[in-house]
């Protein structure tokens, strides 16, 4: 595992130098799971330090990040004594600990409903069906051609689907939702 410094993601004004915790990220550059909490971190202006995992070299596997997480997936956050994994959970931890600038709208449920409605779509709906482990899987008992399928069959249900499709996007475009379903 590299302990690099993703110096993109650490310009912003640091809302939690001055604190006593310090939050180290585990991610990996594919990680759309990672992503999602990059972005939050960022938005946030979170400063942290950025540790690559590289999931192509098995190194979510290594001990010390067994130690992290036992299921062997980044996004995992390190937030002094705290270690939270899975990037939903990592949003809503981040949410509650930093409240400032809100991931969610602040007052209306229905709201509130409809962006954690879009994450949930997204982080365990669609994304499960498109891990590394699983699509190793998938080659290896199927080929690579029945992989290329599966991924294209998935990706496109879940962004074709009405709610991420059409749904979605009006409440966009009428400036009604637009915090953490972004991510
Ligand atoms: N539900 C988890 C899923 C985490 C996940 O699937 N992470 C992927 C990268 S996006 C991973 O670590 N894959 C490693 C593997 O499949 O071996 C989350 O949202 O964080």
């Amino acid at each position: 595992m590299d302990a690099d410094t993703n110096n993109d993601d650490q310009i912003d004004i640091g809302i939690n130098s001055s604190s006593s915790s310090k939050l180290v990220l585990y991610s990996y550059w594919q990680s759309s799971c990672s992503w999602r909490v990059r972005f939050a971190l960022k938005l946030k202006g979170l400063i942290y330090e950025y540790k690559a995992v590289d999931l192509s070299k098995g190194e979510q596997f290594s001990p010390e990040f067994e130690e992290l997480n036992p299921l062997h997936f980044v996004p995992v956050l390190v937030d002094g004594d705290v270690v939270v994994s899975d990037s939903y959970a990592i949003l809503l931890y981040l949410e509650e600990k930093y409240p400032q600038r809100a991931l969610l709208p602040a007052a209306d449920p229905q709201q509130r409903a409809l962006n954690l409605q879009a994450a949930s779509i997204i982080s365990s709906s669609m994304q499960p069906l498109h891990m590394l482990s699983l699509l190793k899987y998938i080659e290896d008992k199927f080929g690579p051609d029945e992989r290329l399928l599966w991924v294209q069959t998935h990706i496109e249900k879940g962004f074709l689907g009405k709610f991420l499709s059409l749904t979605l996007p009006r409440l966009f475009e009428r400036g009604h939702i637009a915090f953490m379903s972004n991510y």
